[in-house]
């Protein structure tokens, strides 16, 4: 059916931040096997070069499918990964609402990433930033009200994104129930599906912070 046997799958050696997380998520949903290829920062250069002529855009996350092919940036790659493993939506209007909250997301991740090269903008972020991406996410999951996920009782790839993104700004632990009841909805089924528990259970929950240093 799907043609995605032999997957490898390349993020930065990040632990669960940046934007690595949604793929793993989905794919361990799915229960796809792919090996989990952690670059570090000193060899990406010259994987880079190594993959630029078949895939232009160059920048990770990415997949490389056994037949040789790339598919890869967060938001593509979940939509293919989600077209090719039945979680995208089937009419029109909710894979337009689906692909939207996923380029929310992506703003979202942008936003989170830049505090790798800017600590100090930490506080600005937490101050200003996490709120407005949060509003965004609970007014989209109050769409299709009955929840639990975006499209209410099924799943599509936008949802691995948001969680991931939510944990990537420690949202998770501080989100109560009677601020974004849709949210706190969303992350209880989320974390309770057959085939995420225990791997979201084995996730580290104190990485430390990420500092990448601007040259
Ligand atoms: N819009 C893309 C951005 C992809 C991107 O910039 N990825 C970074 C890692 S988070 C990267 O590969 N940087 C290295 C480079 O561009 O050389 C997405 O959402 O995935």
């Amino acid at each position: 059916m799907t043609g995605l046997t032999n997957l490898k799958y390349y993020y930065f050696d990040l632990g669960t931040q940046g934007r690595g997380e949604p793929a793993r998520l989905l794919l361990h949903d799915a229960d796809v096997s792919f090996e989990d290829i952690r670059i570090e920062f000193k060899d990406w250069l010259a994987f880079k070069n190594e993959i630029i002529e078949d895939y232009p855009a160059a920048a990770l996350p990415l997949v490389k499918t056994g037949d040789g092919e790339y598919y890869g940036l967060t938001a593509p790659l979940m939509r293919f990964l989600g077209q090719q493993l039945g979680y995208d939506a089937v009419d029109k209007k909710k894979s337009h609402f689906v692909d939207q909250t996923a380029d929310f997301v992506s703003d979202w991740f942008q936003d989170c990433i830049r505090i790798f090269f800017q600590p100090d903008q930490q506080e600005v972020h937490d101050k200003n930033l996490k709120g407005i991406h949060c509003g965004r996410m609970e007014r989209m999951y109050g769409r299709y009200n009955e929840g639990p996920y975006l499209l209410g009782e099924q799943i599509t790839y936008a949802d691995f994104m948001v969680y991931a993104a939510m944990r990537q700004d420690k949202v998770l632990g501080s989100l109560l129930e009677k601020d974004m009841p849709n949210l706190f909805k969303f992350v209880q089924a989320f974390e309770n599906r057959k085939n995420l528990k225990e791997y979201i259970t084995s996730l580290p929950t104190d990485e430390p912070q990420i500092v990448i240093p601007v040259e």
